[in-house]
């Protein structure tokens, strides 16, 4: 034994040192989450999604479960939740805020101010698709895999000798859900084919090959459902026959079979339920039959690669690769296993592709995916942290086609939004409080302690800027600037002077979802707002002078900002969350929501050249916040820490979020299952190898890029290639020793560029398409 010691330490040391494997030896399987068992529980089957209509595939032998949703399935209908009564409120819920009366106006809120109802629609489950295979509740050799470079999942066993194969998968292209069944030997495909649902309101039929649910939505808070979901499937086997019985359609003796799986429904937008999802159901299923499997297939892995192939990273892979996808999470915080970690940050890439595609709703609190009648959080868009987070990494990680259902539905809410700043506040313009929904509702809802908070429209318009800073694309920008304009609106109408300071602040509001000692969570001039006016203010004013526009409403907004509460720095010399100090951070120090902290993460305002104190605050507030929290939370701080530019720190949040904070297949644990921390995990990751600003000078767009600022040690040699730049620039990275071997940039915009790396500096002009390569120094080598 103790003479095969060193033997055994270095068998360990070789396993557990990353061996740094290039992209191109790489195993396909290395893209693939991998199982040995079927899924039992919700969280261990493997999420499919072409935007619009997303499975979870549980790949169990005998009966297998696709559970299937539809986006634009959820409960209610159309409906304007305004409160008449909001606004004879408002200067009383003013008045008590500003006399320290917080707990009185939170009372008047809940009572006259909230949105009717308060509470807003859920996102529903149509059904199962459930397929069952007499005998095969034995299999051996089995395996089920999500393959995230070609979208499909794979289910493979044997029985009696005989080896099966079901892939599975959700086409863009087609529409449709495919799912293929295959064996090695003729006539042995076998099954019974049926759909159920949890929905109440339930139909189903059957014909020849084909089998029919209709779902009706449910009724929400006084809203009756109006919501009808249809969906077909359609077997064409290969040989053998179909049967009819009662709704169940029975194949045998196929040599194959596929059956593509078509839902709709009669949603069209926020105020129209004028759909004929019927019709769109009959064509989608006729015009994908007419094409053969392999053709789908094909068009499906193209349209999914156009997308996912833009970005690919590499962190080295050792031993610790070879296990089960579950197994590895839960050793991640003991192996350290780096190639989970790339696993990690594509899987984020591919959840946003499979859930979140032009003309799809955008992501959910579960992106597309939701077995419950009554989810948690009704599976809707908060506002307040949740959604925002989604689309974290949609630019930066080179999925700007991925962003656009956030941006309808940001325009959707512009217009819902006049109704609520109309009639609940007197304002022009438009506001949105912490969540909204399928039919875009704005007021506030739950209760005043967590919903009266006005700035959720305002945070999401960060997005449209973020959209042109990375693609300096005009014309978008004329789109976006009437609606970033018009939540630009509402606060200067609605900023008043607090009375104590002279300074202009949001009345009342509150610190999503945060309290202070009085566990009252009302207030004035929480910092987020003033940190996301800010910015909103000043987006307005730089977007105003590139189109040329509003002169006029620019000063006003010029004016305002220089009345906004400031940043302050707080007596245990941590950024305060709130106006008043008095440590009032202290109570719920460790709460998840780090809202103040929105200046250094995802703004910039706060930034460790420009701000040096308030960074060194932030610093302060993250480390008295602690590094505990929800799936999200942990999030949040990865993307913290790597501003803050300490990888290690933000490298130890990953490490929880992956091995505390994971579900086996690999969805986020808030708990429960909640997709936002999976989104802002692969943000993380991002910003710990790359960070990027915008600068305008004359109206003309720069930028401003970091390599490696926060790359932890546990990463030492890797490289990631096709990550985009605020100011219009594509970058490849490669690093050895910790320290940066190369990068190339590529200039989309020909924007002039600023480049950091470790205490250098370099600012050039760039060419429109000149690729650029740093090693030390820069220089252009190509166009
Ligand atoms: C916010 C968070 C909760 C949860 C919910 C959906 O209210 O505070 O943690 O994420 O959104």
């Amino acid at each position: 034994m103790i003479r095969k010691l060193p033997y055994i330490l270095m068998l360990v040391f070789v396993s557990l040192t990353p061996r740094f494997v290039n992209s191109a030896d790489r195993k396909s399987e290395s893209m693939a989450l991998l199982y040995d068992k079927p899924a039992t529980e919700w969280v261990e089957a493997l999420p499919i999604g072409n935007g619009r209509i997303g499975a979870m595939v549980f790949g169990r032998t005998a009966d297998e479960r696709i559970q299937f949703n539809e986006d634009s399935f959820w409960a209610g209908g159309p409906y304007d939740p305004v409160n008449p009564q909001a606004l004879a409120a408002l200067p009383e819920a003013r008045r008590l805020v500003f006399e320290g009366k917080a707990e009185q106006a939170q009372k008047l809120i809940d009572e006259k101010m909230m949105g009717i109802p308060s509470a807003q629609a859920s996102y529903q489950p149509v059904g199962d698709l459930n397929l069952v295979f007499n005998g095969h509740e034995q299999a051996s050799d089995y395996r089920r895999e999500l393959d995230l470079s070609t979208a499909v999942v794979t289910v493979k066993y044997k029985v009696g000798g005989v080896a099966y194969e079901r892939r599975i998968f959700s086409t863009p292209v087609d529409q449709v859900i495919v799912i293929r069944l295959t064996a090695d030997k003729p006539g042995m495909i076998n099954f019974t084919a049926f759909f159920s649902s949890p929905q109440k309101n339930q139909k189903v039929e059957a014909a020849r090959d084909s089998l029919i649910l209709e779902v009706a939505g449910k009724e929400s808070y006084g809203i009756a459902g109006a919501l009808r979901c249809r969906s077909m499937v359609k077997i064409i086997p290969e040989k053998g026959k179909i049967r009819l019985e009662d709704n169940k359609l029975c194949v045998e003796g196929a040599d194959s079979a596929v059956l593509l799986l078509a839902s709709a429904t009669n949603y069209i937008n926020y105020k129209d339920t004028g759909g004929n999802p019927e019709a769109v159901v009959e064509k989608q299923i006729k015009s994908a039959s007419k094409k053969p499997f392999e053709k789908i297939l094909s068009d499906h892995i193209k349209a999914h690669q156009e997308l996912f192939n833009r970005v690919q990273l590499d962190l080295g892979i050792t031993e610790a690769a070879n296990l089960t996808t579950d197994a590895r999470i839960k050793n991640f915080a003991e192996t350290k296993d780096p190639q989970l970690v790339t696993l990690y940050f594509q899987f984020g890439r591919y959840l946003l592709i499979s859930c979140s595609r032009p003309g799809s709703q955008p992501a959910n609190l579960q992106g597309l995916w939701n077995e419950s009648v009554n989810p948690p959080w009704a599976s809707k868009y908060t506002i307040n942290i949740n959604t925002e987070m989604n689309y974290w990494p949609a630019e930066s990680t080179n999925l700007s086609d991925c962003h656009e259902p956030l941006f309808d539905m940001i325009k959707d809410i512009s217009m819902t939004g006049q109704r609520t700043a109309k009639v609940n506040y007197g304002a022009a313009g438009w506001v949105c409080h912490h969540n909204t929904d399928l039919w875009r509702a704005t007021t506030p809802i739950d209760n005043a302690f967590y919903g009266f908070w006005p700035s959720g429209g305002a945070w999401l318009c960060q997005h449209l800027w973020y959209r042109y800073e990375y693609t300096g694309d005009k014309d978008f920008l004329k789109r976006a600037y009437p609606i970033m304009k018009g939540a630009a609106q509402f606060f200067v109408d609605t900023l008043v002077e607090h009375p104590k300071y002279g300074w202009l602040v949001t009345c009342p509001s509150m610190s999503p979802e945060n309290a202070r000692f009085d566990k009252v969570s009302i207030c004035a001039g929480p910092t987020m707002d003033m940190q996301i006016i800010r910015d909103l203010f000043n987006h307005c004013i730089v977007s105003s002078e590139i189109l040329g526009v509003d002169k006029d409403f620019r000063q006003v907004l010029q004016q305002k900002i220089s009345r906004l509460a400031p940043l302050q720095i707080g007596s245990s010399g941590q950024l305060q969350e709130w106006l008043d100090d008095n440590d009032l951070d202290a109570p719920e120090r460790e709460h998840r929501h780090v809202s103040h902290l929105y200046g250094l993460f995802p703004s910039s305002q706060i930034n460790k050249h420009d701000t040096p104190e308030l960074f060194a605050a932030a610093r302060k507030s993250l480390e008295l916040r602690g590094d505990g929290g929800t799936g999200w939370s942990k999030a949040w701080k990865i993307n913290l820490w790597a501003r803050l530019l300490d990888g290690d720190h933000a490298y130890k949040m990953l490490s929880s979020l992956i091995s505390t904070g994971t579900y086996p297949n690999m969805f986020d644990a808030h708990p429960p299952f909640q997709i936002d921390g999976n989104f802002g995990g692969t943000s993380g990751i991002c910003e710990m190898l790359m960070q990027s600003y915008s600068r305008f000078d004359n109206k003309k767009l720069s930028g401003e890029i970091y390599l490696l600022p926060a790359l932890p040690k546990a990463w030492p040699n890797g490289s990631v290639k096709g990550l985009r730049a605020r100011g219009g620039f594509e970058i490849n990275i490669r690093w050895k020793n910790g320290e940066l071997e190369q990068a190339e940039i590529k200039s989309l915009l020909g924007n002039r560029l600023k480049l950091r790396y470790a205490d250098k500096v370099i600012e050039t002009e760039t060419g429109k398409g000149s690729v650029y390569r740093y090693d030390g120094k820069l220089n252009r080598v190509e166009g």
